[in-house]
């Protein structure tokens, strides 16, 4: 078979054709790689690509517990010290104080506990939270979370976009390194008298817990997305 055999019909002669502009096509497609990872797809282009990065996160939670019986209107401060390395970010921290009131010999008396946090001598602005919390089972005392970095929840996901960025944007800014601090304030209730033998609620325990969530970002790889190879042109 000679290269006229191969031109002898319409048919062939765009098979030949079509074959050559692949040919050509494809290095100039692995070549454009790098450029279009980064978002640099250009109009006019034949091919179409798209770079999606993937990114995991590997977190180490800290918590510290300490418990404190507190009579009626008796307050406590917790302090909570957060020096963390360099290489190391904050996801977030959260403060939770639990209590649980079984101290009253019916219903109606059930103690409560309030909190504020002072953040002074955190770096970074960083608003104060306050709120309280009836000593109730189930979801009893209160909570606060505070997110560090923003939006952060440490679930992979992936994204489309330059790495440097997407690295840039996982950072805590350096803020909530210090002293975090909270004040918890006890409200005792109790049945009026007479009181019935020893059965008298003047106090309740109070758990009070901190969590530290760090994280690094521990893997960013790529994959493509060919969009379309556009071969209309040529009609084959
Ligand atoms: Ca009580
Ligand atoms: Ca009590």
């Amino acid at each position: 078979m000679d290269f006229q055999d191969l031109v002898d019909t319409p048919r062939k002669v765009k098979i030949v054709v079509g074959t050559i502009t692949l040919l050509l096509l494809f290095p100039i497609y692995f070549a454009s790689v790098p450029s279009l990872i980064n978002g640099e797809v250009g109009e006019g282009r034949v091919v179409g690509l798209s770079g999606i990065l993937s990114i995991s996160f590997e977190e180490n939670e800290t918590t510290i517990t300490e418990s404190i019986l507190l009579d009626d209107e008796e307050s406590y401060e917790t302090i909570f010290d957060i020096n963390i390395e360099n290489d190391k970010k904050i996801g977030y921290v959260q403060l939770s104080v639990t209590c649980f009131d079984n101290d009253d010999p019916g219903p109606g008396f059930t103690d409560s506990v309030e909190g504020s946090s002072d953040l002074s001598s955190v770096d970074g602005e960083i608003d104060d939270q306050s709120g309280d919390g009836e000593c109730s089972g189930g979801d009893s005392g209160f909570t606060f979370r505070w997110d560090i970095t923003e939006n952060y929840t440490g679930d992979s996901y992936s994204e489309e976009g330059n790495e440097d960025e997407i690295r840039d944007k996982w950072s805590d800014q350096g803020h909530g390194r210090g002293s975090w601090k909270a004040m918890i304030t006890a409200q005792i209730n109790s049945p009026p008298g007479p009181v019935i033998g020893d059965i008298v609620d003047s106090d309740e325990e109070f758990v009070i817990t901190w969590t530290l969530m760090t994280y690094e970002l521990t893997k960013i790889y790529a994959y493509y997305i060919i969009e379309c190879i556009n071969l209309a042109p040529f009609n084959i």
